[in-house]
């Protein structure tokens, strides 16, 4: 599959000629990487405007971490965290994702304006997911996931984790199909830091090509995660805390959207706007052919 197809176009949201910025608005007093800052609807909404001036094509909205460990939070309190923020970004034209397992905070959230329904269990936790999200002909992330976290990383054990999540995205997205979503609404995820260390999201991303050969437009959320910690550490010293790895995400942004990513997701969204620019001025130079050739002046070279 050539990058292009890769990138795709999600059938129900606008089309971009370059790698999205999906902007993170978490609505949670324990987010590992914003630390509660935006745990009010009226500081949450500013925040998504924020972003989207920012460069933020889509605005995520959630209310339950996902961080391992995290408590679940009820489903009253996430859909009082949730609706009214998705309304607010709704009601001034942002294009909306919301962040949730729930169906029924997904039906909410639809109601109130969002565009795209993000479950990180591939609708996996609420068996009521994919009836409601084909019901409503929204899009859906799929994202790679083995379950909630009990004791310890134990799922997060593979031979070959690019074939493995692969196959297991590839069964997921079957699942969801014949669920009744449209193939032109189905987006892919590769899970970055669920149930997988530091050498398994980096392993991922080295082959984002094999999860584009799925044949889905690809969303990479690498944001402020772990293995980025680990990789900004040096020997033998503590990794940065998530506020200090947002020059090592736009990196990734840039990588992602070079492979063909659809979009990426970052809660510091500049960085990442500059860095998915570069990556189509690069694009663009080459599939125009107009690099300069041996007889260019010397200046142009
Ligand atoms: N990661 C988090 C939350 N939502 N959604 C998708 N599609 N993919 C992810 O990898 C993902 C996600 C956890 O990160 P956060 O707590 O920093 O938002």
């Amino acid at each position: 599959m050539s990058k292009q197809n890769g990138r795709g176009r999600v059938a129900g949201l606008p089309e971009w000629d370059r790698c999205a910025v999906m902007g993170v608005v978490n609505v949670t007093p324990d987010s590992f990487s914003d630390g509660g800052r935006f745990f009010d609807t009226t500081a949450a909404v500013k925040h998504g405007l924020h972003l989207v001036t920012e460069g933020a094509d889509l605005v995520d909205v959630g209310g339950e971490s996902t961080r391992p460990g995290a408590t679940r939070v009820d489903e009253a309190e996430e859909l009082k965290r949730v609706v009214p923020v998705v309304r607010g970004l709704a009601s001034e034209g942002v294009t909306v994702s919301v962040d949730t397992m729930r169906a029924s905070v997904a039906a909410q959230a639809l109601a109130a304006g969002a565009a795209l329904v993000n479950d990180v269990s591939g609708g996996l936790a609420d068996p009521a997911m994919i009836p409601v999200v084909a019901e409503s002909g929204a899009p859906f992330v799929v994202m790679h996931w083995r379950g909630f976290l009990e004791g310890g990383n134990v799922k997060g054990v593979y031979d070959d984790v690019v074939t493995e999540v692969a196959d297991e995205l590839h069964a997921r997205v079957e699942a969801v199909l014949a669920g009744g979503i449209s193939p032109d609404r189905v987006v892919v995820d590769p899970g970055l830091g669920f149930s997988k260390d530091a050498e398994h999201d980096l392993v991922l991303l080295a082959h984002l090509d094999r999860l584009l050969g799925l044949g889905h437009p690809l969303l990479v959320a690498a944001s402020r995660k772990r293995f980025l910690g680990r990789v900004l550490a040096g020997p033998g010293s503590a990794p940065p805390p998530a506020r200090e790895r947002d020059a090592a995400t736009a990196a990734v942004s840039a990588l992602a959207a070079h492979a063909g990513a659809w979009a990426v997701r970052v809660h510091e969204v500049r960085a990442t706007a500059d860095a998915v620019r570069v990556a189509r001025a690069v694009e663009q130079a080459r599939t125009e052919g107009n690099a300069p050739g041996p007889d260019a002046p010397e200046g142009a070279r």
